[in-house]
């Protein structure tokens, strides 16, 4: 993309774009001429740049203009609405902000417009009846955040719970009472009814500092791992309750860090103290949709990632607040429950049990609740583009359930997804309770101008529910949780998933003037990793599950086709290139098995090793799929791959699985993930945690993950020759420098441990659980401003797009009466 070459930081593009076309005013005629010659439409980026290189015949000129102030704002340009004789522009010189303008294409006049205006004109295009319409709904979430702070750098982005404790430190120090809320906070703390930290005898800032000073003191002359019940009596007292630490140095930790805080707030010690306040022990986490089961569902519909994610999560939240609670000194058994629908007819998998142990936990359970009209309960997975008109009741139920399962409210409530997140504000905002919400990947983004065309799509995946869903719950939660910065900003060249929230249209429904705001700091990036119990490197000799190795063996290299495999690798001394993934167009399976057909050089290199869905179309029922199928097989007829290629159907037993990477690195092989965009990415840190050096795709989350040629390779899935030879030149490296392929290995592995682990994800996310708790105490009143909106928004809009939706024609089945 071209830098900006003569715009400064403080000129807008409305104030420096007329001089720009007056520079090259010739050129500029023929280019807007091209703009509007096709009438009303929508360009994107590449269309405007394509119609500007082809204006300009002389090449100098071309490349004098391109790498110009007019090439900047071009390049800048995500879309272009165009309605003769103007066209308007959508410019983002960086991530979260966006500047309007709207051209004359004959006179080459500029204006500078609002966001309403251009989302306005963009919609003469889709209904000009709408766009005309003085009283079309607009939703304006911006209008009602009065008081919360906003960040201003787009480096800032995804940092917020950093933020929010020095909002609330300096928030501390200027209020009147100044530390008051936080005393009160300690006064609500309890387990069950019981009180922690301190009693109504501790009051007021006054009383609590005195007897903190008192009580810090005594402690000090104890030795350091005394027991807390040796001096609880003494505390109490004093009105200290139990959850100041487990032995005498760490309750004079505590003590020591909360006088601090009380005397002068400063950000990092009230993080600090958060983290260890016992303010967290039962969470509620919900995910729906899918088939959502321990063993046996990856591979069917809907579910992929989020269900390994959300497993791995519970593991990792249980163990840190296991540690903290022991740390506090208190003996209390934390509950997290999964919460997803119960599907009768489970199609062998275990979603029709209600309530099943999670593996590897003590006290976590998956609960599993039916989605039902006032006919009876569904007997069948429903896909997620069509779960909306059962979510309400799916609350209200899920709601009961929670409160008889676990004897209390929540302390935290956590969606996934649309769908969970819906679930989620409308059980936190019922309970009173901290919400926060996970998108995993938002829908909107990965079908162009899905809004604007909304009403072409809705039959088919019912976006103005979905979108609408969106934007309640990101409104409504306490704070948002995002694998990576991309998903909320984007990069330079690309908006984020969450910032195409921050204004779009869908006419003749409503038009979004500010649905979210990227710099608000409710925005946390917090990875997850992989569970390395079983995706650790392939050097650890000892651990490695050598049970699985004939298995292994015969899936890789048996020589006749079954119905687990199809190909065979004829020279089993080449290394091995190995993706997996469901077979959905996205993944791009078949683009690296193209990219490889191609290029001889790779397969002279490697053989090709695939792991995704199923061979027989006939047993799928997903469109996307059956079509990606043929188009395999297709290919490996094309390029005569036979030999060459292994395609395995999908994996379900996340062990073997962790096996399987680690046998590909036994064979210097690599990982390749072509997807043509991938919000964060499972496969490509599983193949890192085991040591096997990755090449994954440059579009969405593992741009990240990876730094490109350091700790593994960024592919442009758009570009499969340079991907390719990427791939077959580091093949040929590692030829000559056998020290080659370790070292990127290592590498990678080197950036799992210090960015990508669940032990620091887990703190992460239990410090916003209890940080931003306190955030939304100190702004009641505006939570509640605009929890009222969201209701408005909710009781309006979703139900009435809901009721939309169709609902299943299977027969339903009745509640077996109760005994
Ligand atoms: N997976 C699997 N078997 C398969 C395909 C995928 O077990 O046949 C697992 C994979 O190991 C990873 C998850 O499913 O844990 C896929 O997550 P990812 O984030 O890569 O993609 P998603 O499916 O969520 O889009
Ligand atoms: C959904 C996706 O599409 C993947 O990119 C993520 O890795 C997965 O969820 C887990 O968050």
């Amino acid at each position: 993309m071209a830098s900006s070459p003569s715009l400064k930081r403080s000129d807008t593009i409305s104030g420096t774009m007329p001089e720009a076309l007056r520079q090259s005013r010739f050129h500029m005629k023929k280019c807007f001429a091209r703009f509007v010659e096709q009438g009303k439409r929508l360009m994107k980026r590449q269309h405007l740049m394509g119609e500007l290189e082809k204006s300009i015949e002389d090449k100098n000129e071309r490349s004098k203009v391109l790498d110009g102030l007019l090439g900047y704002i071009l390049s800048s340009t995500q879309e272009a609405a165009v309605v003769p004789p103007y066209v308007a522009f959508a410019v983002r010189p960086n991530p979260g902000y966006w500047e309007f303008v709207k051209v004359n294409a004959e006179e080459l006049s500029v204006d500078e417009i609002n966001v309403t205006d251009y989302l306005k004109f963009k919609e003469i295009i889709f209904d000009e009846n709408w766009a005309k319409d003085e009283n079309a709904l607009e939703i304006d979430f911006g209008a009602i955040d009065f008081t919360t702070p906003h960040l201003t750098l787009s480096s800032s982005i995804g940092n917020g719970m950093n933020y929010i404790s020095k909002f609330m430190s300096s928030r501390l120090i200027s209020s009147s009472d100044k530390a008051k809320p936080m005393v009160d906070y300690l006064l609500d703390l309890n387990h069950r009814g019981e009180n922690l930290m301190i009693n109504e005898s501790l009051s007021t800032v006054e009383k609590l500092q005195a007897a903190l000073i008192v009580a810090e003191a005594s402690i000090s002359e104890l030795p350091k791992d005394t027991p807390y019940q040796e001096f609880q009596q003494r505390f109490l007292e004093w009105g200290f309750e139990k959850g100041w630490g487990n032995t005498a140095q760490r309750v004079r930790e505590t003590m020591r860090t909360f006088s601090e805080v009380l005397q002068a707030p400063d950000p990092v010690k009230l993080e600090s103290l958060f983290s260890g306040l016992p303010n967290m022990f039962n969470i509620v986490i919900f995910s729906p949709h899918g088939y959502f089961g321990q063993a046996d569902v990856l591979g069917l519909p809907d579910t992929g990632g989020q269900v390994v994610y959300i497993l791995d999560q519970v593991r990792a939240l249980e163990e840190e607040l296991l540690l903290r609670i022991t740390q506090q000194g208190l003996n209390v058994k934390p509950q997290i429950i999964v919460i997803t629908r119960l599907i009768p007819e489970a199609q062998g998998t275990k979603c029709n049990l209600e309530v099943e142990p999670i593996i590897d936990t003590k006290h976590s359970h998956i609960l599993r609740i039916p989605f039902r009209t006032e006919k009876g309960i569904l007997p069948k997975w429903v896909s997620r583009f069509d779960v909306y008109p059962y979510l309400e009741k799916f609350a209200q139920d899920a709601a009961a359930k929670v409160l008889e399962h676990m004897e209390c409210k929540p302390d935290l409530i956590i969606g996934n997804y649309s769908d969970g997140n819906l679930v989620a504000s409308l059980m936190a905002a019922k309970l009173g309770v901290t919400q926060g919400t996970i998108a995993h990947a938002l829908e909107k983004t990965k079908y162009e101008d899905s809004d604007a065309k909304w009403k072409e799509l809705d039959p088919k995946y019912h976006f103005s529910c979905q979108f609408t869903a969106d934007l309640i719950a990101m409104n409504a939660t306490d704070f948002i949780i995002t694998s990576t910065y991309q998903e909320i900003a984007g990069s330079k060249e690309r908006p984020g998933q969450y910032e195409s929230h921050v204004a779009f249209t869908m006419p003749g429904l409503c038009r979004v003037v500010s649905g979210i705001n990227v710099f608000d700091p409710k925005f946390n990036i917090a990875a997850p990793g992989a569970d390395q119990a079983v995706y650790f490197p392939y050097t650890e000799k000892q651990s490695r599950l050598t049970k699985f190795h004939p298995e292994i063996e015969e899936l890789l290299y048996n020589k006749e086709d079954n119905s687990a495999h199809i190909g065979y690798l004829a020279d089993r001394t080449k290394p091995i290139i190995f993706s997996m993934a469901r077979l959905d167009t996205v993944k791009n399976i078949t683009g690296l098995t193209e990219w490889y057909g191609k290029n001889k050089r790779l397969r002279n290199l490697v053989n090709l090793v695939l792991v995704a869905g199923f061979f027989d179309p006939s047993k799928s029922n997903d469109r996307e799929e059956i079509a990606e199928i043929k188009k395999m097989h297709s290919l490996i007829d094309k390029y005569n791959l036979t030999g060459q290629i292994r395609w395995i159907a999908a994996q379900t037993d996340r062990y073997r699985n962790g096996e399987l990477y680690r046998c590909i690195a036994d064979s210097k092989g690599a990982f390749v993930q072509p997807a043509l965009y991938e919000a964060f990415g499972l496969t490509v840190i599983e193949a890192m945690n085991c040591g096997l050096p990755t090449f994954a795709t440059n579009k969405g989350g593992p741009a990240e993950i990876i730094v490109d040629g350091v700790s593994g390779f960024h592919i442009d899935p758009t570009n499969g020759n340079e991907s390719s030879n990427k791939i077959a030149d580091f093949f040929e490296k590692c030829n000559i420098d056998a020290g080659y392929w370790n070292k990127m290995s290592e590498a990678g592995l080197q950036r799992i441990y210090e960015c990508y682990t669940w032990k620091i994800y887990a703190k992460k996310l239990l410090n916003m659980g209890s940080i931003y708790g306190f955030w939304r105490q100190m702004n009641k009143e505006q939570k509640l401003a605009k929890q009222r909106y969201t209701e408005m928004f909710y009781n309006l809009q979703f139900r009435k797009l809901a009721k939309n939706v169709p609902v299943t024609k299977d027969e339903l089945l009745q509640p077996a009466a109760p005994k």
